[in-house]
């Protein structure tokens, strides 16, 4: 439990600051901060953000509080103790993370480009389809274009790979491949967020596509009026043979929900699972090993707390709390369930790294861990390293010898820093204890990965595509929370790389 005790002690090393700097009111202080600022979420630690910083998130917090209780929560003068509370005993500055520059004594990386760059690259997702032929085959998800396309090629010839539309669907989050009307070939159900910002719109959608050979599908909506789906995952879940919808939708502004649809005779009926916003996703595992799907969601925003819905069968689920990083500045980005100690049980890799709400600098207590499962439902959580904006992690054996090594992008970084890294890869001793060794600098917000030998060596090689939320971050309006650009001109001419393959290389023995 190193994380939740690490966060623990950062929560009452502050709170005896506070005391110290301010003898007279610091209790009195103290009480206004757990009374308004706990009402809704943990109160954070003013070592979360640099002085400078808390002035504005506490403005932000009044206004929220005000906006979603429908009247003025927070009084100007308990703002202005808190603030001044916060202020006094934050930081100067946050801690600088350590450079991962040393590389790796035999493996190494160079990129080569799939495509051509674009002007605000918005790849959401990657989706490894299965392999047909001799083609692999993967679904991209372009946000920029507002498409779902295949990209297909050989094992060793990517200089021959292809891109071909499948669907025009605005905001493709999530795809799940699956035969849904039992026809014998692989249909798509495919996640719209709807709209990139936060909100409580009803703006998300859901699509079947449906099947038609050679490359063809037929495009349906699935469910609409939903908020904005993050992830959709099609599977039985209540043991009667037929498949049914788990759906996570992230919403904003306090709506949000996981969901699951059953489908009945009549069409889908809906069952909600929980009613909080900020989901992230949702996965299927058997997390008790009882034989009875379990899910599991990763829900951020001030609850930051991965959370199981235990299946008990027929569709009944209980909801169970495996783990909350205790603050609302955590910034869970994406899990992932593995079985990290190939022990037989699936574990949980999460990684955090948002910082796109109030204050977008890089956070030194971004990075990744993973929640050991260590049987009838106990836990335990690890740090496999810090790492800026960590935004997506996938565990696969990189180096050879049997264990899981992880790979893991950045969207959120010092960019202007040449020596940080958009992708590095932590390497696993065996006892998961993770060495970082950087795989690239070259890039920025690299996000989606999928890790797979490309160049037909045997040795794991990463497909990626870029996420440019830096950009799309400067051309937010805050007044309305809608998307406009207007990137100056000199950001106009500059294209980023859209979608590469980082090739790994074995350096000589004798170098
Ligand atoms: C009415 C409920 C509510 C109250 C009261 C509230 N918060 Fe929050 N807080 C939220 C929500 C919701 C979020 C997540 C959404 C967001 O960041 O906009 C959040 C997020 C945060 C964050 C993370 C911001 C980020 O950039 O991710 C911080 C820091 C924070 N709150 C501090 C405070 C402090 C300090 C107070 C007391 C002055 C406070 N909050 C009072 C609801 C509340
Ligand atoms: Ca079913
Ligand atoms: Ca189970
Ligand atoms: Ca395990
Ligand atoms: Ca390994």
């Amino acid at each position: 439990m190193k994380l939740l005790r690490l966060v623990f002690a950062v929560w009452l090393v502050s709170v005896s600051l506070l005391a110290s700097a301010q003898p007279k009111s610091s209790k009195e202080i103290v009480a206004l901060v757990q009374q308004y600022c706990g009402s809704c979420h943990t109160a954070p630690s003013p070592q979360l953000l640099p002085k400078a910083s808390w002035p504005p998130v506490i403005d932000a917090m009044a206004e929220l509080a005000e906006r979603r209780l429908g009247q003025p929560f927070i009084p100007p003068e308990a703002q202005h103790h808190i603030k001044a509370l916060y202020y006094g005993s934050a930081p100067e500055k946050l801690a600088v993370l350590p450079y991962i520059d040393e590389s790796h004594p035999r493996i190494r990386f160079a990129p080569t480009q799939l495509s051509a760059p674009t002007l605000v690259p918005q790849i959401m997702a990657i989706t490894p389809l299965p392999p047909r032929e001799d083609q692999l085959r993967f679904l991209v998800s372009d946000a920029e274009t507002g498409e779902l396309r295949l990209l297909s090629g050989k094992v060793g010839d990517l200089d021959a790979w292809q891109e071909q539309t499948v669907a025009k669907i605005a905001l493709p989050v999530a795809v799940d491949s699956l035969d849904m009307n039992g026809d014998g070939l692989d249909d798509l159900v495919v996640a719209d967020l709807g709209e990139l910002p936060p909100n409580g719109n009803p703006s998300g959608r859901v699509y079947l596509l449906l099947n038609k050979g050679k490359g063809q599908y037929e495009q349906r909506l699935l469910v609409e009026k939903l908020g904005r789906v993050s992830d959709i995952n099609a599977l039985d879940l209540d043991q009667d043979g037929d498949i049914d919808l788990a759906i996570a939708v992230f919403g904003g502004q306090g709506k949000g929900e996981i969901l699951w649809l059953e489908n009945t005779a009549k069409g889908y009926q809906t069952h909600q699972l929980l009613g909080l916003s900020g989901a992230l996703n949702i996965d299927d595992t058997d997390l008790n090993g009882d034989g009875i799907v379990d899910l599991v969601t990763l829900v951020a925003q001030e609850h930051e707390t991965l959370i199981a819905f235990m299946g008990k069968g027929k569709g009944v689920f209980e909801r169970q709390d495996l783990v909350s990083a205790g603050h609302p500045m955590f910034g869970a980005t994406s899990m992932s369930v593995v079985d990290l100690d190939r022990d037989g049980d699936p574990d949980i890799l999460f990684t955090n790294g948002d910082a796109f709400d109030t204050q977008t600098d890089p956070k030194p207590y971004h990075g990744l861990q993973w929640l050991e499962n260590k049987g009838k439902m106990q836990f335990a959580a690890y740090d496999i390293g810090r790492y800026y904006g960590a935004v997506n992690a996938q565990a696969t054996d990189m180096d050879g010898d049997g264990d899981l090594d992880i790979v893991a992008s950045s969207w959120v970084n010092d960019w202007d820093d040449p020596k940080r890294n958009a992708l590095i890869w932590y390497e696993n001793n065996g006892r998961q204890s993770f060495t970082p060794y950087p795989i690239s600098q070259a890039y920025r917000g690299l996000v989606p990965l999928v890790v797979a030998d490309f160049s037909g060596d045997g040795a794991a090689d990463i497909l990626t595509g870029s996420f440019r939320m830096d950009l799309l971050h400067q051309g937010l309006k805050r007044d309305d929370n809608t998307l406009s650009f207007n990137l100056d001109r000199s950001e106009q001419g500059e294209k980023s790389g859209r979608l590469m393959i980082f090739v790994s290389q074995e350096r000589a023995e004798q170098e």
